[in-house]
């Protein structure tokens, strides 16, 4: 399809090239960033100049990267590579061809920045490199940017056209957004459940609540996390691996290494002495970190040892009604957007509690095991006894996943 009118937000070809900004950016997990695509096309032929995204922080972004790949693909490209943001672009040997991308359209899935972090503005970049026109699908949300990067552009005479696939890209930036309003992670509660509301028997048998299809998607889902947390409970009953590995058909996984696996507990000792050999101790995949709390030193310090030598990460707080609140400060230290809890029905309520969970994904399996006994997704010791005093949640999304014909629904806490 021929590029269409600047002015026209439902263009078809608007919509085609911000998808493959959409995939391009998934390629990559480049957390504490956002994950950004972008494509340069040529207007009067729709021809596609160049394609980028954002692999890692530190690294060029997606903009950059997309108009080093114009070079060569046009007249234009010809050019001499003249140096992008001189003092910068020379202490890292960075060239950007410019010209190749004179006139050309930008699809890109974030608002160019416009300031210096660890790179340069990409405003800057597209205004040198003489762009006609950029097309975003959502604003930054970094308070350095946040909507200054299209008025940068505006104010240079580029056409500027925010909010195409305005709704996808927003959901792209849940965890990026969270992170730069919040300074938290950005928490999502999974877990499969049968039609009764039991996530396992009431003797501890969960493989599997939910069908193959189902678990593969949780696959591609943790793909798009930093990190897979779950409790000391998990690790001695599942003994799980909670690496990525059984993606969907036609999914390929992130250029990224596997995401962070935590675990939580306030018995170190017990844990380790109950759980010697568990798959998370092994680290030959995946990092694995354990958080803990302990009020002397002294306490769990053979079990320490014994996980470090195995390459285990063991990171110690001291000792508080809850490690949630020191786990997500940790985590957003360590540049986590996205958390996946895997965790059973007791560290989910504790998480609900200390405001840690800000998505639901429930797998609903058409099953039913019964009894008093069976597990449930949030076991608290206290409970409602009002309905009236139940926590909302916002159902948004249900959706079949077949062939197994397992339900999942998408739900947030609803605002109070
Ligand atoms: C873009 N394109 O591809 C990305 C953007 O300090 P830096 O250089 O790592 O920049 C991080 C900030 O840049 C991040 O907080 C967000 O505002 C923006 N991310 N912007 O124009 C990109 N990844
Ligand atoms: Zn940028």
């Amino acid at each position: 399809a021929a590029a269409t009118a600047v002015d026209d937000d439902t263009a078809d070809s608007d919509i085609h090239f911000m998808r493959r900004c959409l995939e391009l950016a998934q390629r990559a997990r480049p957390s504490p960033n956002p994950p950004v695509g972008c494509v340069i096309v040529e207007p009067d032929t729709a021809r596609v100049l160049g394609e980028g995204y954002h692999e890692r922080a530190g690294m060029p972004h997606a903009e950059v990267n997309a108009l080093r790949a114009c070079s060569g693909c046009s007249d234009a490209g010809r050019l001499a590579d003249r140096l992008l943001h001189t003092e910068w672009g020379r202490a890292h040997g960075w060239t950007v061809p410019l010209g190749a991308a004179r006139g050309a359209h930008v699809y890109v899935s974030l608002e160019p920045c416009n300031h210096y972090g660890r790179t340069p503005p990409c405003t800057e970049a597209l205004i040198q490199a003489q762009v006609a026109r950029v097309v975003i699908g959502v604003l930054d949300p970094d308070p350095r940017t946040a909507g200054g990067g299209a008025e940068r552009l505006r104010r240079a005479g580029i056409a500027v056209q925010v909010g195409v696939l305005a709704a996808e890209c927003a959901t792209l930036y849940e965890g990026f957004t969270h992170r730069v309003r919040y300074q938290k992670p950005f928490g999502i509660y999974k877990y499969a459940m049968t039609l009764d509301g039991k996530i396992a028997t009431a003797t501890g048998d969960a493989r599997w609540v939910s069908g193959s299809a189902s678990r593969r998607l949780v696959h591609a889902l943790r793909d798009r996390c930093d990190a897979v947390v779950v409790g000391g409970n998990t690790v001695r009953r599942d003994d799980p691996e909670l690496t990525v590995r059984d993606l969907p058909a036609g999914v390929t996984r992130v250029n990224a290494p596997q995401p962070l696996r935590v675990v939580l507990t306030r018995q170190l000792a017990r844990l380790v002495r109950d759980a010697p050999d568990a798959k998370l101790w092994n680290t030959a995949r995946a990092r694995t970190v354990v958080v803990t709390a302990h009020a002397r030193e002294t306490e769990a310090e053979e079990a320490v040892r014994y996980l470090r030598l195995r390459g285990v990460e063991v990171v110690s707080f001291a000792p508080t009604a809850s490690t949630v609140p020191q786990a997500l400060a940790w985590l957003y230290h360590v540049g986590c957007c996205t958390v996946l809890w895997e965790c059973g029905g007791a560290l989910a309520a504790e998480a609900l509690r200390c405001g840690a969970l800000h998505q639901f994904l429930v797998f609903v399996a058409g099953k039913i095991v019964g009894g008093a006994g069976a597990p449930t997704p949030i076991s608290t010791d206290w409970q409602v006894s009002s309905m009236r005093d139940a926590w909302p949640l916002d159902i948004r999304r249900v959706q079949r996943i077949e062939p197994e014909h397992d339900v999942l629904i998408t739900a947030y806490p609803a605002a109070p």
